[in-house]
């Protein structure tokens, strides 16, 4: 019988020692009593040392501790510092507040085996129950994000596939250009040389006064040479008729020797010098013929002196001196067959192009850097729709143009901004704003439309859940969703 006392005793006694109500696991050790002088056992408040209790002053239902925690176990001290531990054994453990402590309702949403009530009882443990209930949802929930998280990806991959083709076409552009402008200075030069050519005379016309002059000077030595023939041929024919009347009987010696040298100056005379002037005259006019046939070309010196070069000729000339230097092949021709209009024609097309090259080049550089969300998500929702019929509306939104109320516009896409999506300047509202919207995105089957509201007049506030905005979800996550369902308990 004294046996049976004793054992009773020392297992109060260390009960009591290793398990104060309400105090966790790892909290523990602070509720470990000390031993006086006097062998009793004694315990410090946690805040305040200097404040000494008897070790059974612990959850004895008075608050002696400034910061309550003497009182673990009860309803005593408005502010404990930590919650009722709950066991839960066969679940995971969980901390209620302490004014929830015997209140007669059982809350088996933190305190599943009903220790919260320990004092009133009547809270059967349900653990078991709730376990299997949470196990049920974990399992869902884990199978369900699984899935989202794989259709996640392939969400990301085709907003990320967009991208890179977005920057393809970019670079495909930003390349065309410096060809484009290239073969738009080829045509300006060659429209410029055009203009040139269309100015261009013939060798004859450019030296037309050299060409008189000298035609003019061989006339006139034709004509001395005529006029001095004509005063020779006098003269022969005073010889002449000196040479056949002179009479040989006076014996004039000088006459005679003269008479003599004009017989051998007429036997060895040549007819051929009007001959020798027709042939001038003839080569002088093939020169003028073929003067005339033959084009201007202006060299590098006559350009000088012509017209100065142009911007274009220059670029062209330093182009040329580079690529002969060190491409060893010359790239631009400098004249065409092409007339000035034709020239003009496609010196326009080719600036209208490269305008509208530019222009892509902005709108895609521009979209590139919109913010479209984490990995760039949004993208894979451009020219989708998401359309439902709530509170009577039939709603469109198109993530990245706009959004629809039937047939009024309720805002265009502005920007996304701190995991929302805004809209504005929609159709006015009668005596009102313009309207507007955010959009919220959950995580969910989808894309769908959840839940519209109209918060302020005019100003929309969307749900939208979806795959894209879920998130590896997390035990402590999982155990804070949990929905105990009471139905099967
Ligand atoms: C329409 C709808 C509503 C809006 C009112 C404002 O009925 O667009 O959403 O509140 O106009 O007049």
């Amino acid at each position: 019988m004294l046996f049976r006392q004793l054992l009773l005793c020392t297992l109060i006694q260390s009960l009591t020692n290793a398990d104060i109500i309400g105090v966790s696991p790892e909290n523990k050790h602070l509720y470990e009593p000390t031993i006086d002088e006097n062998g009793n056992k004694i315990w410090h408040c946690l805040n305040d040392s200097s404040i000494i209790l008897n070790y059974d002053q612990i959850n004895d239902d008075l608050c002696d501790c400034p910061d309550g925690s003497d009182e673990p176990g009860t309803n005593a001290c408005p502010k404990p510092p930590y919650k009722f531990y709950c066991a839960n054994n066969g679940h995971f453990p969980g901390y209620i507040d302490q004014f929830k402590l015997n209140d007669g309702v059982c809350d088996y949403d933190i305190c599943c085996d009903g220790s919260d009530e320990y004092k009133i009882g009547g809270c059967e443990n349900k653990c078991e129950e709730i376990h299997r209930q949470y196990e049920e949802y974990k399992n869902e929930q884990l199978s369900f994000i699984n899935k989202a998280l794989e259709k996640k990806q392939k969400i990301i991959e085709l907003a990320q596939n967009r991208r890179k083709r977005l920057i393809e076409n970019l670079h495909k552009f930003e390349r065309q250009i410096p060809e484009k402008r290239m073969e738009l200075n080829k045509l300006k030069i060659q429209f410029e040389n055009s203009e040139l050519d269309q100015q261009d005379i013939s060798v004859f016309e450019g030296l037309r006064d050299h060409f008189d002059g000298l035609v003019d000077r061989i006339n006139s030595h034709k004509r001395d040479i005529l006029k001095q023939e004509s005063k020779v041929q006098a003269l022969e024919k005073i010889l002449e008729v000196l040479s056949k009347n002179f009479n040989p009987n006076f014996n004039d010696p000088a006459v005679k020797e003269s008479i003599h040298k004009y017989q051998e100056y007429v036997s060895n005379k040549e007819e051929d010098i009007l001959e020798d002037i027709h042939e001038t005259n003839k080569l002088i006019n093939n020169l003028i013929e073929k003067a005339k046939s033959i084009p201007h070309s202006s060299t590098a010196e006559d350009s000088v002196h012509h017209s100065p070069p142009t911007i274009f000729n220059m670029i062209h000339y330093y182009f040329q001196f580079f690529a002969n230097t060190f491409l060893k092949k010359s790239v631009i021709e400098y004249h065409s067959n092409l007339s000035q209009n034709e020239l003009t024609h496609k010196i326009e097309n080719l600036e209208k192009e490269l305008e509208q090259i530019e222009k892509k080049i902005s709108i895609v550089k521009s979209n590139l850097n919109l913010n479209y969300g984490p990995n760039d998500i949004l993208r894979a929702y451009d020219q989708v729709t998401i359309s439902k019929n709530l509170g009577g509306y039939n709603y469109r939104i198109n993530l990245l143009d706009g959004i629809n109320q039937d047939d009024v516009f309720i805002g265009k896409f502005k920007e996304y901004k701190n995991d929302k999506l805004y809209y504005n300047n929609g159709d006015r509202c009668w005596n009102g704003p313009k309207r507007s919207a955010t959009i919220e995105f959950i995580c969910g089957e989808g894309p769908e439309l959840v839940s519209v509201s109209e918060p302020e007049k005019c100003h929309y506030h969307f749900i939208i859940q979806g795959e894209s905005w879920c998130n590896p979800i997390t035990e402590e996550e999982l155990k804070s969703n949990f929905k105990i369902d009471y139905h099967l308990l």
